[in-house]
C-alpha cells in the first residue's frame, strides 16, 4: 500500500491565499452571459475586472479523497446585481460540500435541479452544508473581498452547464443600499 503524505497549510486569513495552491483567476470576461444587465456588463468589460480568485489544493479524482480551496470574491456589481461565482452542480451530483466563511460579507444561493432556491447569509465563522444534488453560487454583498474555504470530495467535479444557460431562479441585487433576493425574471 502506498500512502499519501498528509498536508498542513496556513490560510492567510487577510488575503485568502493558500501557499503552494493552484491559483485560478476569473475575470468579468469569463462570466459572459451570466449577469442580467447586458449593457452594464459591456460597460464594465472595458476594465475587465477580476471577479474572483480560487486557491485550490486538489487531489486526483478518487472516491473518498478530499479537495479544499479558498475563494476571494471581490466586491462589485453589474447593474444592480452583486458579483458572484459562476455556480455549479457537481458532475457526480450526489457529492456534498462544506463552506466556511473567513472574511467579508456575502451569502450562498443554492438550488435543486427543479429550481427550488435557498439563500444563506455568510460571514466570518459561518459554516454552510451544501447537500447532495444542490447547485451552489456565492455572492459578495459587502464592500470588501468576501473570502471563504470550501471542502469537497475529490471526485465531485463541476457541472456548469445548466447554470450557465438558465442561471439561478433567484437574483441577489442591491436595493436602497441593501442586499435583496428577488425572482429571476428570465427563469
Ligand atoms: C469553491 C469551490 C470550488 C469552486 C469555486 C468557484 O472554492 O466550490 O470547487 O470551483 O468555489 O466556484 P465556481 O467553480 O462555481 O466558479
Ligand atoms: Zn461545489
Amino acid at each position: 500500500m502506498e500512502y499519501k503524505n498528509p498536508i498542513g497549510v496556513n490560510i492567510n486569513l487577510e488575503t485568502g491565499v493558500i501557499p503552494g495552491a493552484k491559483k485560478l483567476v476569473r475575470r468579468l470576461s469569463d462570466l459572459k452571459g451570466y449577469f442580467q444587465d447586458e449593457e452594464a456588463y459591456s460597460e464594465l468589460l472595458k476594465d475587465d475586472p477580476v471577479v474572483y480568485e480560487v486557491y485550490a489544493v486538489e487531489q486526483e479524482e478518487s472516491e473518498g479523497d478530499l479537495n479544499f480551496a479558498t475563494t476571494v470574491l471581490y466586491p462589485g456589481k453589474v447593474g444592480r446585481e452583486f458579483f458572484f461565482t459562476k455556480g455549479h452542480f457537481h458532475a457526480k451530483p450526489d457529492r456534498a460540500e462544506i463552506y466556511y466563511g473567513i472574511k467579508g460579507k456575502g451569502g450562498m444561493l443554492l438550488q435543486t435541479p427543479e429550481g427550488k432556491a435557498e439563500w444563506i447569509e455568510m460571514g466570518p465563522g459561518t459554516v454552510v452544508y451544501v447537500p447532495p444534488y444542490w447547485a451552489h453560487r456565492t455572492v459578495n454583498t459587502g464592500n470588501e473581498p468576501f473570502i471563504f474555504l470550501a471542502i469537497y470530495p475529490a471526485d465531485a467535479g463541476h457541472d456548469y452547464g445548466s447554470i450557465k444557460e438558465k442561471g439561478f431562479s433567484k437574483l441577489v441585487i442591491e436595493e436602497n443600499g441593501e442586499a435583496k433576493v428577488v425572482d429571476n425574471p428570465r427563469w
